[in-house]
């Protein structure tokens, strides 16, 4: 889908510096072209480029569309690393239209019920899931549920596994992102043996870590395929 960006509508480009340098190369062609039209037939030499231009710019629109060239996607695949009790899954992270992050995909493994979910600070698995830090908290907020006002970037919420062991995810959110200062890819996804408790809970890490519990499966968030 579009990620609706000024630069790519009008300059048919991503960079709005190059479509910086290209304006002003426009601007020059336009003078030399007056010059050199000295009054004959001015309006539609002068105006012949633009014209060219905006078939251009419509056609790498179309093509960038088409392509889905404009659409951040990141993978994770998740698995029980030193803990060994066959918990696995894959998880995509994607861009939205309205630039939200739409993640998706199934852990299984796992017991039936609900288990904390999160975005974890390091994408380091030197020590199993154990090494991925603390949840991605940029902004210094507590730890929080998926809906709250303030919360941890990494504040998933719960996943919920049904009776076979599998937990089908599919959230939206507008904290998470792909690109920019506050991306999350080389961070990690990190399931937990029991629920989060979304901050609501009394216990000493209700604020910290929603009372999850032990990490049970993780995994680093890379570039996927598109
Ligand atoms: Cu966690
Ligand atoms: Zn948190």
């Amino acid at each position: 889908m579009l990620n609706f960006s000024w630069s790519v509508v009008f300059f048919g480009l991503q960079k709005p510096k190059i479509s910086l340098i290209i304006i002003f190369a426009m601007i020059g062609l336009t003078g030399y072209l007056l010059w050199i039209s000295s009054g004959k037939r001015l309006a539609f030499w002068t105006l012949l480029p633009y014209f060219l231009w905006i078939l251009f710019a419509m056609y790498l629109n179309f093509y960038i569309v088409a392509n889905n060239m404009n659409t951040m996607k990141a993978v994770c695949v998740l698995d029980s690393q030193t803990m060994k009790k066959g918990v696995s899954g894959i998880v995509y992270l994607e861009e939205t239209a309205d630039k939200k992050t739409r993640i998706y995909g199934s852990i299984r493994g796992l017991r039936p019920g609900l288990h904390g979910f999160h975005i974890h600070e390091a994408g380091d698995m030197t020590k199993g899931c154990d090494s991925a830090c603390s949840h991605y908290n940029p902004y210094g907020h507590n730890h929080g549920g998926l809906t709250a006002k303030k919360r941890h970037v990494g504040d998933l919420g719960n996943v919920e596994a049904g009776k076979n062991g599998v937990a089908a995810i599919d959230i939206v959110d507008r904290f998470v992102k792909l690109r920019g200062k506050y991306s999350v890819i080389g961070r990690s996804l990190v399931v937990h043996e029991d629920e989060d408790d979304l901050g609501n809970g009394n216990h000493d890490d209700s604020l910290t870590t929603g009372h999850s519990g032990k990490r049970l499966a993780c995994g680093v968030i890379g570039y996927a395929k598109i």
